[in-house]
C-alpha cells in the first residue's frame, strides 16, 4: 500500500497533466517539506518514472511506466470497491491463481490482481492466453455476490459489457461480443474473459473474473498461430493505449454493471449485451464437448445461455462452446 504523501504527490501530478507544479505547490498539496518532495521523486524515478525538473518551475512527470500498479490506478479511480484493494506483480504465472488464494484466504470483495506479465495465463478449458509483458492487461477481480452458483455465467457477460464500454470511451473504438466471452475489434480477438468460481452447492463464495486485454501488442508480438485471430487496440487505433487508463475504466464499468444487475437483475444486461452481440440472428456454429451446432442464434435467454435453432426448427441451448460465424 503507498503511503500518504506519495498518493498526494501522484494525485497532483494526475491532475496537472504533464503540468510544471512547483517544489512548494507539491510540499502543501503533501503536507510535506520540499526535501520530502525531493525524496518521493527519487524514489519514483527508480521505479521508471521520468520526471523533468527546470529552476524555478519545479516538476513535470514527462513519462509514466503505465504498468497498472497500485499508484498509478488508485489516483483519480472512481469505485467504491473494486480497486479498493489491488496486488499488483510484476510477474505472476496467472492472476487467476493468486485471486483464488486472496479468495481462499477472505480477501475483501473488488480485490484485484493485476500483472504485468503472464508466465502461465490460462483461457477457458485448459488453454492458454499469451500474456507478454509490458504490453497488456492482464487482471483478476474477486466479487462475492450473494447468488446461488447457477448465476455466475451471466458474469462473464456483464464483465463483457463492462469491457466493452471501457474500450469505447477511452480508445473510441467501437468493439463486439462473441458469445460468451470473446471481444472483438474487426473479428479479431481484442480481449477474452475467463469466469471461475468458489462456490457451495447452493451458495457462491467469489467469483474469479480474469480479463485479458491486447493493449500494446504490435502485430510481431504475437506468436504465429494467433497473428490471424489476434488483435490489439495499439494497433486498431494506430497509436499507443494507457493501460492505466483503460484499468481504471474497466473497474469502473464492472462496478456500475456489477451495481445495476445485483439491483434490477439480469435483463438490463441482457439488453446491452445483446446490442453488442455480433453473432445474433447470424448463422454460426457452435463447437462443445459433445459436438457441433448449426444454426440461427436467436439470443441469449435470462440465464445467458446462448439459443440457436437448428435447420430443422429445434432450438437447443448452449452453456458453453466455442463459435464460429458462418
Ligand atoms: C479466454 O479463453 O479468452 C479467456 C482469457 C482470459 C485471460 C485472463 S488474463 C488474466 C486472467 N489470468 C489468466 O490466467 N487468465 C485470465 P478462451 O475463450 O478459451 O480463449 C483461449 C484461446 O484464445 C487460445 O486457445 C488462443 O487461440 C487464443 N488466445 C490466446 N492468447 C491470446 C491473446 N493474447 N489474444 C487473443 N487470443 C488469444
Amino acid at each position: 500500500m503507498q503511503s500518504p504523501i506519495r498518493k498526494k504527490l501522484m494525485d497532483a501530478f494526475t491532475k496537472a497533466e504533464g503540468e510544471f507544479l512547483s517544489g512548494q505547490a507539491l510540499a502543501d498539496i503533501a503536507g510535506c517539506s520540499r526535501t520530502a518532495v525531493w525524496k518521493h521523486i527519487e524514489e519514483l524515478r527508480k521505479e521508471g518514472f521520468e520526471f523533468e525538473a527546470v529552476k524555478k518551475r519545479g516538476y513535470r512527470i514527462v513519462k509514466t511506466p503505465d504498468r497498472g500498479s497500485e499508484e498509478q490506478i488508485k489516483p483519480g479511480l472512481k469505485t467504491r470497491f473494486i480497486g479498493k484493494a489491488i496486488h499488483y506483480i510484476e510477474s505472476v504465472p496467472s492472476t487467476q491463481k493468486i485471486a483464488h488464494t486472496l479468495a481462499q484466504e477472505g480477501a475483501e470483495e473488488g480485490t484485484a490482481v493485476i500483472a504485468d506479465e503472464q508466465t502461465e495465463g490460462r483461457g477457458r478449458l485448459l488453454r492458454s492466453w499469451h500474456s507478454p509483458r509490458g504490453t497488456g492487461i492482464w487482471m483478476s477481480i474477486i466479487l462475492k455476490p450473494q447468488l446461488p452458483p447457477q448465476r455466475a455465467p451471466q458474469f462473464t457477460l456483464i464483465a463483457a459489457v463492462a469491457v466493452v464500454q471501457a474500450i469505447e470511451e477511452v480508445c473510441g473504438l467501437s468493439p463486439e461480443i462473441k458469445w460468451p466471452n470473446d471481444i472483438l475489434l474487426n473479428g479479431r480477438k481484442v480481449t477474452g474473459i475467463l469466469t471461475e468460481l468458489q462456490a457451495e452447492a447452493d451458495k457462491i463464495n467469489s467469483i474469479i473474473i480474469g480479463i485479458g486485454m491486447n493493449v500494446n501488442q504490435k502485430a510481431e508480438d504475437f506468436p504465429k498461430e494467433l497473428q490471424s485471430i489476434a488483435t490489439s487496440l495499439a494497433l486498431e487505433k494506430e497509436e499507443k493505449i494507457s493501460r492505466v487508463q483503460l484499468i481504471q475504466k474497466v473497474m469502473e464499468k464492472l462496478e456500475m454493471y456489477y451495481d445495476l444487475y445485483m439491483e434490477k437483475g439480469f435483463t438490463p444486461i441482457k439488453l446491452l449485451w445483446e446490442s453488442y452481440a455480433v453473432s445474433i440472428g447470424r448463422h454460426i456454429t457452435a463447437r462443445t464437448i459433445t459436438g457441433s451446432i448449426h444454426g440461427k442464434a436467436l439470443g441469449i435467454n435470462e440465464d445467458g445461455v446462448l439459443r440457436i435453432e437448428d435447420g430443422a426448427g429445434t432450438i437447443h441451448e448452449v452453456y458453453s462452446a466455442d463459435i464460429e460465424l458462418n
